[in-house]
């Protein structure tokens, strides 16, 4: 089977509502880089730009032709689209031009096939593969195994080529049913980290924003880093000391990016969901990329989706090494709430600790205090400033039961007592 490396390929994009030429080059250049985390290579591209789309074929039966004569004219074995194409729209074009065709989800899901390490991780991949491939099936199969393997045949692949729709169902239900095994198991193990009740912080960002290598950084721990897209599939957990000596859990996830497919957003949410339990996030962002605002947007989309919009978070703006001065500066006065740092270098590290810091939720503790009369005033000081759960007093002095912050506590060690 044709399982090329450098299987070359011609990307295709066609502007959208709203979209400036610019931005869709952009999203074909991050097109090209998915392709080469598969394994392939991008040798040639076809952009519409009118709004003459056909509903059968996507682009119009003029670009058709265009992409034609580039497949020949390249030797090219593969169609990208950047957009997902409907399953009629892939069959169409793959008996039109007789070369696979694919879109930017099932390239994604490629990727993520051959990346996945952890068990749950491949899980989930194989699920959203075959999600997304069950409509597209009829006919599509014998095509494909025409066409050859190699890109977006992986995974599941070959096995999937010569099943019917009844053994992908089965296969579904069986991996659903895995899944929810592994996932039970892994809510335990946060549950009893929970239970350390070790605050989590998750590194979130763009995808190659340097998440992981700023994980390394912090914790001397020794994830794969790379130049490439979704470095990291499965995420990492692990301790870190703030300055004041607190410790948190810190969390490596998946990169995010611009039209993340929803099937993965769905079988990654269990992952994701370090995510929206954390308790502060960090959001990683590549600032040496002239595009970072909408890498930025795209994040903060995906938050969204996954019901963490609103959680504390940390704007960090990593690879200023790459920055000239001004530059910094500017990011400096433009956002004096964020902290510039250089994960590679080890820059701006303590800043960012600090700013973590301050973000966590302060720890809290049930004290009991016994309180001489000459200090019936420290009385007022804990209504104000916990939750008073017993309050007796005695011929001896006060008795208070509180919930309170920690550091407070402390303060006025020399009246607590032990609680009960
Ligand atoms: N110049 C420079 N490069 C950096 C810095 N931090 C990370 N990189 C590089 O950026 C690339 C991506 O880094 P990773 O740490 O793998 O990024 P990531 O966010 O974990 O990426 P994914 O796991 O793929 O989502 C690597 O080539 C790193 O060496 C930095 O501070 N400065
Ligand atoms: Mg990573």
């Amino acid at each position: 089977m044709s399982q090329g490396p450098n299987e070359r390929g011609i990307l295709v994009g066609c502007i959208q509502k709203g979209q400036s030429l610019a931005d869709l080059l952009e999203s074909l250049d991050e097109l090209a880089l998915l392709l080469q985390a598969s394994g392939g290579l991008a040798v040639g591209r076809v952009v519409q730009t009118s709004s003459q789309l056909d509903g059968a074929t996507y682009v119009s039966l003029g670009k058709v032709d265009e992409i034609r004569w580039q497949i020949e004219a390249e030797r090219a074995s593969l169609v990208v689209f950047d957009d997902e194409l409907s399953p009629a729209q892939a069959r169409n074009l793959e008996n039109m031009l007789q070369v696979k065709v694919l879109d930017r989800t099932q390239l994604i899901l490629d990727i993520f096939a051959q990346r996945a390490q952890s068990k749950e991780g491949k899980l989930q991949v194989e699920l959203a593969q075959l999600n997304y491939l069950l409509p597209r099936l009829t006919g599509l199969g014998t095509e494909l195994s025409r066409l050859g393997g190699g890109i977006g045949t992986r995974g599941p692949g070959e096995t999937r080529l010569e099943t019917d729709r009844r053994r992908i169902r089965r296969r579904i239900a069986h991996l659903r049913r895995a899944l929810d095994q592994v996932r039970g198991r892994r809510s335990l193990q946060r549950r009893s980290r929970r239970r350390g009740l070790l605050p989590t912080v998750a590194l979130i960002g763009y995808t190659n924003s340097g998440k992981s290598t700023l994980l390394n950084r912090l914790t001397g721990a020794d994830v794969f880093v790379e130049d490439q897209p979704f470095a990291t599939l499965d995420p990492t957990v692990r301790r870190a000391v703030l300055p004041d000596n607190r410790r948190i859990l810190l969390v490596d996830t998946v990169g995010f990016i611009r039209k993340l497919p929803h099937q993965l957003v769905a079988a990654f949410r269990a992952t994701l969901e370090e995510v929206v339990e954390a308790d502060v996030l960090v959001h990683v962002i590549d600032a040496a990329r002239a595009d970072w605002e909408k890498q930025c947007m795209a994040v903060v989309q995906v938050l969204e989706e996954l019901g963490a919009g609103f959680h504390p978070l940390l704007t960090v703006f990593n690879k200023v090494d790459l920055l000239s001065p001004d530059q910094r500066a500017r990011l400096r006065n433009g956002h004096p709430d964020a902290v510039l740092i250089s994960a590679r270098h080890g820059w701006g590290i303590p800043e960012l600790l600090d700013a973590v810091g301050r973000l966590l939720p302060e720890p809290t503790v049930v004290a009991a205090f016994h309180l001489p009369y000459d200090r019936g005033d420290l009385v007022g000081y804990l209504h104000d400033r916990g939750q008073v759960l017993e309050e007796h007093y005695t011929n001896q002095g006060i008795h208070m039961k509180v919930i309170m912050p920690r550091i407070l506590a402390n303060r006025l060690a020399e009246y607590m007592v032990a609680g009960d």
